[in-house]
């Protein structure tokens, strides 16, 4: 059994007296201008979160780290904490130089010494750390697609906490939780780690096992980064305030952490144990699947469902927290009571009631009955709140395909048709208009297409969010920013991928603009499908073959997918 010591641990702050002055002096310095994810990893560096680290990893850290889960003095630690950067930024610094890290308005964090400068083995850091470089995986899609191609390690000096204007009082550094257990005389307290909104079954599984190992038990929710499409924190923390009353008085707290989550399964496992032990917790609860991505490229699952309960273990003793493995509960309706599963013996007499995640969301998606047997109703109401059936929420249709495919003539009809309609506000981000009024300046390189993209991304993400229909036409040659701007839309919203297969052979026959006859000229450059690449969609929502079809039974092929997804009212 872990002894119960609080003592504070290390953090990464300089005095009040010494962060003021820093702070002028690294107005001077080189910045780098920190990433949300960043940010977050730097608030639990700087705190003690992530004890024993003291900045972001040298590259002999990150080394044993991607091997074998051990920094170089052969400490355990599973993540890599790395600070990316461009090349551009840097190709700059001198070895031993000091930068400032500045948050996104701008406000001086931190300063760090660079001690190491390396272009990572990102392939490599992916097998190891998430099992396979296989983008389905939402982590190993950040380290290809959204982390620069260098990283950056060295010694952090802590000036300021990242300012956080909501649930203030609900957020705790380790040895704010430390000194409030131990005001509290709590010698074991166990840790529920969360990225979900809890109902029953989770408020009884937590209870259960803080009474199993007689502990007080604290609800931990992550609210830095999730997985992408999760219920957002905001909604999840006003969830999580519902269901602490449910809980015996003085039992149980709450409290937030802002961690940037991986989804790394048995790594992320024994990461979470090992930052839950810095806040002061002696028994850490470890489900079916822990931080499980989902499915791989193949459709199979990433880790096996107990891989993180098994590498937990191997490790628990050396981290001085022990494991309360997660049973998983479900409702035995005579008795009108949840049960472990596999405690219960008569299975062939009872009927035994659960909903799954998808089911759930099927039901608020379409504004069915959620029963009181399984959430508690002021956690449905906020989640009927923030999540109206599909029907009345905002949605993106993406459409792409090569220049004179036919897109923004099937885009021209869906958007009077759902005008027709009427209901929600519609806006055409046609690739043309975007460039007139959006991406004026920008050309046809990769990197200018890109942009061109996200903007369109961000700004249809927007609309989505806000409950109006954006519908998008640009070429968006590449998967990979495709894929940024879907998960970019799909915490707000449905994002419907059309690809529009016009063969090139048949785009370059029309030639409505004559832009191909100036491309097989070498007069346009980087035409996309003459002199530059285009991904084709793998798995589009829909595609649609516009060969020998007329553009009103192309868009009728859309509103048909539309009603189909539970997006429009059927007619
Ligand atoms: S991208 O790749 O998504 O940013 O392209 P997009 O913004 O949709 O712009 C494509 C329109 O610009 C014209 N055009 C070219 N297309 C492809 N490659 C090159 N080099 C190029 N130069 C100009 C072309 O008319 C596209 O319009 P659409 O509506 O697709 O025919």
């Amino acid at each position: 059994m872990p002894t119960h010591d609080l003592s504070p641990i290390p953090e990464l702050f300089v005095s009040y007296d010494s962060a003021q002055k820093l702070k002028v002096e690294a107005g001077e310095l080189v910045s780098w201008d920190l990433t949300p994810r960043q940010i977050c990893d730097l608030e639990l560096l700087m705190n003690g979160g992530f004890n024993p680290l003291k900045g972001f990893l040298t590259e002999a850290d990150y080394d044993g780290v991607v091997e074998n889960m051990r920094l170089a003095d052969g400490s355990l630690w599973p993540m890599p904490i790395t600070l990316d950067v461009s090349e551009a930024f840097a190709e700059k610094l001198e070895p031993g130089q000091d930068i400032a890290l500045r948050d996104q308005e701008g406000v001086i964090l931190a300063t760090m010494t660079v001690t190491d400068n390396w272009v990572p083995n990102k392939a490599l850091e992916a097998e190891k750390v998430f099992g396979a470089d296989d983008q389905a995986h939402p982590a190993v899609h950040y380290l290809h697609n959204v982390a620069g191609k260098v990283y950056l390690g060295g010694p952090v000096t802590g000036i300021q906490q990242p300012v956080h204007y909501d649930f203030r009082a609900r957020r705790d550094t380790p040895n704010e939780l430390r000194a409030y257990f131990r005001k509290m005389g709590w010698r074991k307290v166990v840790a529920f780690q969360t990225r979900n909104p809890l109902h029953r079954a989770h408020q009884e599984l937590t209870f259960r096992a803080a009474r199993e190992s007689e502990a007080n038990l604290l609800i931990h929710p992550v609210v830095g980064m999730t997985k992408p499409g999760d219920v957002d924190h905001f909604t999840r923390v006003r969830c999580y305030e519902a269901v602490l009353g449910k809980y015996p008085a003085s039992t149980t707290a709450m409290s937030l952490l802002p961690l940037a989550m991986r989804m790394a399964g048995p790594r992320e496992a024994v990461w979470h144990g090992l930052i839950r032990k810095n806040y002061g917790v002696t028994h850490f609860i470890v489900g079916r699947d822990h931080a499980g991505p989902g499915k791989n490229s193949a459709g199979e699952d990433f880790y096996g469902p107990y891989d993180a309960q098994e590498l937990f273990q191997a490790h628990e003793e050396e981290m001085g927290i022990a494991m309360v493995p997660f049973k998983h509960m479900v409702y035995v309706e005579e008795r009108a009571q949840y049960e472990p599963n596999d405690e219960i013996l008569d299975k062939d007499k009872v009927t035994i009631l659960n909903i799954s995640g998808t089911e759930l969301r099927r039901r608020l998606q379409e504004g069915l009955e959620i029963p009181e047997w399984f959430s508690f109703p002021e956690v449905v109401a906020e989640l009927r709140k923030t999540k109206p059936p599909r029907g009345k929420q905002g949605f993106t249709v993406f459409f792409t395909g090569f220049s004179g495919s036919g897109k923004s003539t099937i885009a021209n009809a869906v958007m009077v048709k759902l005008m027709e309609m009427g209901g929600r506000p519609v806006t055409l981000l046609d690739g043309d208009i975007v460039r007139k009024n959006l991406s004026s300046e920008l050309g046809f390189s990769k990197e200018h297409r890109d942009l061109n993209i996200q903007r369109i991304g961000y700004v249809a993400s927007e609309i989505t969010k806000n409950g109006g229909i954006a519908i998008c036409a640009p070429i968006a040659p590449y998967a990979a920013t495709r894929r940024i701007v879907r998960d970019a839309i799909e915490q707000y919203g449905a994002f419907v991928e059309v690809h529009v297969a016009t063969s090139i052979e048949e785009c370059e026959k029309r030639d409505r603009k004559g832009l191909y006859k100036l491309a097989r000229e070498g007069k346009i450059k980087e035409f996309t499908g003459i002199s530059d690449p285009y991904d084709v969609p793998e798995h589009p929502e829909l595609r649609i073959e516009t060969e020998g079809t007329d553009v009103d039974n192309c868009a009728h092929q859309v509103i048909l997918k539309l009603e189909a997804m539970g997006l429009i009212a059927a007619h």
